[in-house]
């Protein structure tokens, strides 16, 4: 077998070598879930929150025919600012194509955790995940992200899965699929913008370390796949759902009604949002993700204090 092209920043590099915690992060949320420029403050302060608490960030994406663990803010800014038609989506379906053909694409969730676990990052942090979406059963619109938490052995800390989606639909797929869903400190699965999705979590954890113990526990096992840590948005920085539902509702008919498809409806939905809330959906998105920056920190120590697998 040839080595994977993957390039590491030292940075990350020398944390892996010294077996210190490193937490992966995704570039699709840059490139196609947040305008410019508060998408480079976000995954600046993401960067700088997971240092803070005591882990190496490393951001993922792939350009010039190799997968980058780990971008420096030239690297950045260059993606913050690129036109995000020119930039390809990338998951499980076109990673390999994307590296191949010398092409710049950015990572979801699935292509994160595939990139993550070719360079032996455990963790990873991001805002939500892909799920199935309203209307899957005529659209058969279903991540990818939810088999590729059944395939790669990472550990993803998201705020839930975006309420835009079919929640009981999302959970019921990845109970199919055997992926561990964990509520952090609370009972409730949390729906993105808000602390409570009003459906019970199939798991609930209070610490990293049980974290940690989990994920060790499913090598030790020999169970293939990661696990997807829901960790509720802070109470200051939620929407409520009465609020935010009727915008989803709108931003989904205008979807219905423009023939929105495919790889668009995600972007496409979150920018509508985004318009229709004046910007608030925006700022509770970037709270979510520094709060899973947080956790995801402290999942790595915990993992790197466990004896390795
Ligand atoms: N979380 C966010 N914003 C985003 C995404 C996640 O807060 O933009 C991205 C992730 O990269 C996720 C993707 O993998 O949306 C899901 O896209 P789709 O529904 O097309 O699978
Ligand atoms: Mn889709």
């Amino acid at each position: 077998m040839t080595t994977a092209p993957l390039t590491f920043s030292p940075e990350v590099r020398a944390a892996l070598d010294a077996g210190h915690p490193v937490v992966a992060l995704e570039s699709t949320i840059i490139t196609h879930g947040m305008p410019f420029p508060q998408n480079l403050d976000m995954a600046r302060n993401v960067e700088a929150t997971i240092r803070e608490n005591g882990a190496t960030p490393a951001t993922i994406a792939v350009m010039g025919g190799q997968i980058h663990i780990g971008l420096d803010d030239a690297a950045l800014q260059a993606l913050a600012q690129t036109d995000p038609a020119q930039v390809m989506k990338l998951s499980r379906a076109d990673l390999a194509v994307c590296v191949a053909n010398g092409r710049t694409g950015a990572t979801t969730v699935a292509a994160t955790m595939i990139c993550a676990a070719l360079a032996g990052i455990r963790v990873f942090a991001t805002g939500g995940i892909g799920g199935v979406h309203r209307g899957a059963e005529t659209s058969f619109d279903i991540s990818a992200d939810l088999q590729e938490l059944a395939h790669s052995p990472v550990t993803v800390i998201a705020a839930g899965a975006k309420a835009i989606l079919d929640l009981p639909k999302t959970l019921e797929v990845l109970e199919t699929l055997g992926v561990p869903v964990i509520a952090y400190g609370q009972d409730a699965f949390p729906a993105f913008w808000s602390r409570d999705s009003g459906l019970a979590a199939p798991l609930r954890m209070d610490s990293p370390a049980q974290i940690a113990a989990a994920a060790a526990m499913r090598a030790t096992l020999g169970l293939p796949g990661g696990q997807l840590v829901a960790n509720p948005i802070p109470a200051a920085d939620e929407i409520a759902a009465g609020i935010i539902n009727p915008v989803i509702e709108q931003a989904l008919a205008e979807a219905a009604t423009q023939g929105i498809a495919a790889k668009s409806v995600t972007p496409f939905l979150l920018g509508r949002i985004f318009e229709l809330t004046n910007g608030r959906s925006l700022a509770s998105n970037i709270a979510l993700v520094l709060n899973n920056a947080r956790l995801g920190a402290r999942i790595a120590v915990a993992m790197a204090e466990e004896p390795a697998v």
